[in-house]
C-alpha cells in the first residue's frame, strides 16, 4: 500500500467514525389481537370498571340485574342472574351482542367459579369481540366480564353482584431498530377506546410514604421488547411521552383509529446516565410526575433528557447456566434514590443489585384456613430499597433451579424453620407468592 492510500484510509476511517447515524422516524402498523389468555404477568389492558345500574332495557327474567358499561359514547348492556332461583350468587351473564336493548334475544353463559382468597370468588365468562366507533372508524375491542362475590357478612360496597369489566385485547406491531426486531403492544388500562391514553399522575389523599408508584398513574399501558408479545408484556410500563431504545430518544405516539403507532426522533438537551448492568426496561417519571420516559435495552451509559427522575419500575435480565432467561421485576418508591439528569458529573441509577432477603414477623396473632400463628414474611429488595415484586423464567424449559408447582415459571417457595435457642424446631414451612 503506498503512501497516498494509507492517507486515503485513514481519512474515511474517521469520517465513518465522526458520523452519527440518526435515527429515522418508524411508523409501526398495528394489528388487534386477543393477549394470550391471562398470562402470568399479563398486565396490559386491565382496567376495573364499577357498572351503573340501569333502566329501559328489557331484562332476560324477573331475578336479573341489567346493567352496562361505556365505550367511546356508546352503552353495552348486559345482565347477571342467578341460574336457579336457589342458587348462592349470580352465575350466569347475558350480553347485548346486537345492542337492541332487549336482553331475551340474547345467548347466555355460565360462569365457572374460581375462588379467588377466602374473601372473595370471581366467576368468569368468555370473553366478548366487539365495535366501537372512533374518528370515524369501527375498531374492534374485547371485553371481559367477571362477576365478584364477597364473602358473607363482609362490608362491601354494593349490595348485590359487583362486577369487573376487562379491556383484553391489545394492538400490536412490529418494527426494526439498528437492525433489531421489536414488538410492541399496547393496551386500553384505562377503558377509554384511545390506546394512546398517556400517564398521569393521581395523587392518593394521604398516601402512605411506601406506596408504590405505579398506583398513583392513570392511563394506558404498553410493551416493547425484542422476541415475543408475552415475554415482552410481561411487566408493561405506563404510556410515556418519551421512549429510549438503547440511546435513541424518540417520542412515542399512538393513533388508535389510523391503527398505528409512531417513533419520532426527539433532540433535546440529554445528560448521561450509568446503568446497573442486566437492566434490560426502566421506567422512570419526571420530578413533577408530569412526563414519564421509558428505557429499553439501555446501554451501560445512556443519555437521557435532562432533569431528575424517580425510578418507577424496572427489569433486570439474567441468563442462568442452562440458557433460561430471567427476569426479576422491581418498583420503585420515594425512597429509592433519584436519577439526578443535570449534565454536571456522571448521574447514576442506584438501583438492582445486590438483591437482599429480609425475613420478618408479625406480632398480632393471626387466623388463617383454620390454623392461628404469627405471619412471616419474605421480601427482596435492591439496592435503592426498591421492592422486588416478581421473579419469572421469561424464556427456556432447560433450568435447573426448581419451579413452583402453583405459579408457572416462578422459582420454587422458599422453605424456612423456626428455631428455638436450645435448638428445637417449633415451626417449618414454606412460604406462598402473593
Ligand atoms: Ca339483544
Ligand atoms: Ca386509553
Amino acid at each position: 500500500m503506498d503512501k497516498r492510500c494509507k492517507r486515503i484510509l485513514v481519512v474515511l476511517l474517521v469520517i465513518s467514525v465522526g458520523m452519527p447515524v440518526i435515527a429515522q422516524t418508524i411508523e409501526v402498523p398495528l394489528t388487534f389481537q386477543k393477549p394470550p389468555q391471562e398470562e402470568a404477568g399479563m398486565l396490559i389492558g386491565h382496567y376495573r370498571a364499577q357498572p351503573v345500574p340501569v333502566t329501559g332495557v328489557k331484562a332476560p327474567s324477573d331475578r336479573a340485574t341489567v346493567s352496562s358499561f361505556t365505550l367511546q359514547g356508546r352503552d353495552y348492556y348486559f345482565a347477571s342472574e342467578r341460574a336457579k332461583e336457589t342458587d348462592e350468587f349470580y352465575s350466569r351473564l347475558y350480553f347485548d351482542a346486537n345492542g337492541n336493548k332487549d336482553l331475551t334475544d340474547d345467548t347466555s353463559q355460565e360462569g365457572v367459579k374460581e375462588q379467588a382468597n377466602e374473601n372473595v370468588t370471581f366467576w368468569r365468562f368468555d370473553p366478548f369481540a366487539i365495535e366501537y366507533q372512533l374518528e370515524g372508524q369501527t375498531l374492534p375491542y374485547n371485553v371481559k366480564i367477571m362477576f365478584i362475590q364477597f364473602k358473607q357478612g363482609l362490608r362491601v360496597p354494593t349490595q348485590g353482584p359487583s362486577y369487573q369489566i376487562l379491556s383484553i385485547g391489545v394492538w400490536t406491531g412490529s418494527f426494526n431498530h439498528r437492525g433489531k426486531a421489536y414488538t410492541i403492544s399496547f393496551g386500553d388500562s384505562d377503558f377509554d377506546g384511545d390506546y394512546g391514553t398517556r400517564l398521569k399522575h393521581v395523587p392518593l389523599e394521604n398516601a402512605p410514604d411506601y406506596l408504590l408508584f405505579p398506583l398513583d398513574f392513570e392511563g394506558d399501558r404498553f410493551c416493547v421488547g425484542a422476541g415475543s408479545l408475552s415475554s415482552a408484556a410481561y411487566g408493561a410500563m405506563a404510556l410515556s411521552e418519551h421512549v429510549l431504545i438503547g440511546d435513541d430518544l424518540y417520542r412515542l405516539e399512538v393513533r388508535t383509529a389510523q391503527r398505528k403507532a409512531i417513533l419520532t426522533p426527539v433532540e433535546m438537551p440529554r445528560a448521561p446516565v450509568k446503568v446497573p448492568k442486566g437492566l434490560r426496561q426502566v421506567q422512570l417519571v419526571s420530578e413533577d410526575m408530569s412526563k414519564g420516559l421509558c428505557l429499553i435495552e439501555p446501554p451501560e451509559v445512556v443519555h437521557v433528557p435532562n432533569g431528575n427522575y424517580y425510578v418507577v419500575s424496572y427489569q433486570d435480565a439474567t441468563i442462568d447456566e442452562q440458557g433460561d432467561t430471567w427476569v426479576l421485576m422491581a418498583t420503585g418508591n420515594r425512597k429509592t434514590p433519584m436519577v439526578i439528569a443535570d449534565g454536571g458529573k456522571r448521574a447514576e441509577m442506584a438501583v438492582g443489585a445486590p438483591y437482599l432477603a429480609k425475613v420478618s414477623s408479625g406480632d398480632t396473632r393471626m387466623e388463617r384456613g383454620g390454623v392461628s400463628g404469627y405471619p412471616l414474611t419474605l421480601s427482596v429488595q435492591g439496592k435503592g430499597k426498591e421492592p422486588v415484586v416478581s421473579l419469572m423464567r421469561t424464556e427456556g424449559t432447560k433450568t435447573n433451579y426448581k419451579l413452583s408447582t402453583k405459579r408457572p415459571n416462578t422459582p420454587l417457595e422458599p422453605a424456612f424453620k423456626v428455631v428455638q435457642g436450645d435448638g428445637e424446631v417449633v415451626a417449618s414451612g414454606t412460604f406462598e407468592y402473593g
